[in-house]
């Protein structure tokens, strides 16, 4: 079991640093100790860069160190912890259905919807990942392209947040709305913000995403 009260502190310090080497082994280790990765991007590397963006505001940090502890993060996860997840597939082959997913117009950030689109897929899902920086045109136009189930939008910049709207706009004006299920997550967005925007719900981390997309098309 691990300790995450004593494993955050000292994983916050490597991503500062930029210690790839050291990071990538705490998390080798806790996985070779029985936690699962799901559990440690949850439990460790996700309220990590919480408490990194905390000190951003507070300007404690500046943007080079939290670039660094983003790069760092990465290299945790293309050689630890989405190999592990990726491996975890129950080896559903039936598709549960198909999922674009976004990160808005405007917000480069995509490690979480990296690993919701890790997550969704090892649950059985297609995804279509479009990327960071989608205009909302782009996503309503590739939703229809790809004749997806499912429209997943992440935020993480509140600046942001009206382009999810769009899409619900563009969906509406385009009286495609009723085709798709809608589903929002990234920081940024939260229950307010989906009922707002008119999604059809809301995930607050990787797993309830999953979740959600489940519910959503009655596989739950
Ligand atoms: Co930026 N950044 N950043 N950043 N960054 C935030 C978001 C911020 C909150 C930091 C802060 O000030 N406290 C702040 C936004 C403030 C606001 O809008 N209110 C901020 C800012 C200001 C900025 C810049 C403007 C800084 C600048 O340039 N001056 C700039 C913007 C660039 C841009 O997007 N145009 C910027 C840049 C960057 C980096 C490039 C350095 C880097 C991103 C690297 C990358 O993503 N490849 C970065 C980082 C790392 C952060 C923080 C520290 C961490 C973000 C993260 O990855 N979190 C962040 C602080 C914070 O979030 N509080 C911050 C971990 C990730 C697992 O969480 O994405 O929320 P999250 O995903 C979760 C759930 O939300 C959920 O599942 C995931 C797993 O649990 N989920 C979904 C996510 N999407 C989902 C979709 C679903 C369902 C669930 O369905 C579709």
């Amino acid at each position: 079991m691990s300790d995450w009260n004593t494993l955050q502190p000292q994983f916050i310090d490597l991503i500062l640093a930029g210690d790839d080497a050291a990071a990538i082994k705490m998390a080798k280790d806790s996985l070779d100790g029985g936690t699962t990765p799901v559990e440690f991007f949850e439990n460790c590397i996700a309220p990590s860069l919480k408490e990194v963006g905390k000190r951003f505001e507070t300007l404690d940090i500046f943007l080079p160190e939290m670039v660094t502890a983003a790069d760092t993060v990465e290299a945790v996860n293309t050689e630890v912890i989405n190999p592990a997840v990726a491996e975890a597939n129950d080896g559903t082959s039936m598709s549960q259905g198909k999922v674009l997913l976004a990160t808005v117009q405007g917000d480069l950030h995509d490690i979480g919807k990296n690993m919701v689109g890790l997550m969704l897929k090892v649950n059985g899902f297609e995804v279509v990942d479009l990327g960071t920086n989608v205009s909302p045109a782009d996503i309503v136009a590739r939703a229809e392209q790809e004749e997806v189930d499912i429209i997943g939008m992440s935020a993480l910049l509140t600046t942001c947040l009206p382009y999810m709207k769009d899409v619900g706009d563009h969906l509406v004006a385009k009286d495609i709305r009723g085709k798709y299920e809608v589903i929002i997550g990234g920081a940024a967005a939260t229950p307010d913000v989906m009922e707002e925007m008119g999604a059809n719900a809301y995930g607050s981390s990787a797993a309830d995403g999953v979740k959600k997309c489940k519910m959503l098309l009655g596989k739950l």
